[in-house]
């Protein structure tokens, strides 16, 4: 089989960085090559405008800056890192893609999704993921895993997590209108279950995507 690409979406704290290990593992024990990356990131210039577009200090940064960086993070990553893993026969599983800029710039920001499907198409021209999990749960609760997370952790909250439960609500909505629209390439997970629960789905999906 051809290398796929897979992303990973969904409001904070529904596990999509704990469940892209499961992933990874999963499709390494198939046999497959796989890279794991993530958006906004993934490459070394990616990285470095993932930390402009988290920092804290920033609160300034206008929408439509936001929406450019994310684009000028993912052309690089798709470029330097997508394609030519997909390329060679792997498998690259993103935490996070252009689904994520519909959902927070477009349905949480308020940035007009067709301006946003002009820059994607300008940037990806039709390359798309070939299968989208999304990880929804209630904002509440993917709230106070991350707020229980950042305790336990000491580390802060960036730019994003800073926002009000009402945008989290928002971004929750795009994402499930945006699978509804396109069932094919989504499968939605709830996201609130147990994980041992939640992996099961994922491996089954994955076992008929293989
Ligand atoms: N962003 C954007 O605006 N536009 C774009 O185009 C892109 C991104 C690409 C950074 O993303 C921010 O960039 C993001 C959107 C914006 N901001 N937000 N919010 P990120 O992916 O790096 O950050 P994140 O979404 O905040 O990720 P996260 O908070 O780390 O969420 P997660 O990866 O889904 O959660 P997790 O770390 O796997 O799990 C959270 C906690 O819950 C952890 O303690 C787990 O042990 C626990 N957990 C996970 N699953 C379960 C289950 N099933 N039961 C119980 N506990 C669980």
């Amino acid at each position: 089989m051809q290398g796929q690409f897979i992303t990973l979406e969904g409001t904070e704290g529904g596990g999509k960085s704990t469940n892209l290990r499961f992933i990874e593992s999963f499709l390494t024990e198939q046999g497959m090559d796989v890279v794991v990356t993530r958006e906004p990131g993934g490459t070394e210039i990616g990285e470095a405008v993932r930390a402009i577009l988290l920092n804290n200090d920033f609160s300034a940064m206008c929408d439509d800056a936001e929406l450019l960086l994310m684009f000028a993070a993912r052309v690089q990553h798709i470029q330097e890192k997508i394609k030519p893993a997909l390329a060679a026969g792997k498998w690259v599983i993103s935490d996070r893609f252009t689904d994520a800029t519909y959902a927070y710039q477009g349905g949480a920001r308020g940035l007009d999704m067709q301006r946003i499907a002009q820059i994607e198409q300008w940037v990806q021209q039709g390359f798309q993921p070939n299968l989208t999990f999304i990880f929804d749960l209630p904002v509440e609760i993917g709230m106070a895993r991350v707020l229980a997370r950042s305790q336990q952790s000491g580390q802060g909250i960036d730019r994003f997590e800073q926002e009000k439960r009402s945008f989290f609500e928002k971004v929750r909505a795009t994402y499930l209108a945006r699978a509804q629209q396109s069932p094919e390439r989504y499968e939605v997970l709830d996201a609130s279950q147990p994980l041992a629960s939640v992996q099961q789905t994922i491996q089954t999906r994955l076992q008929n995507f293989l």
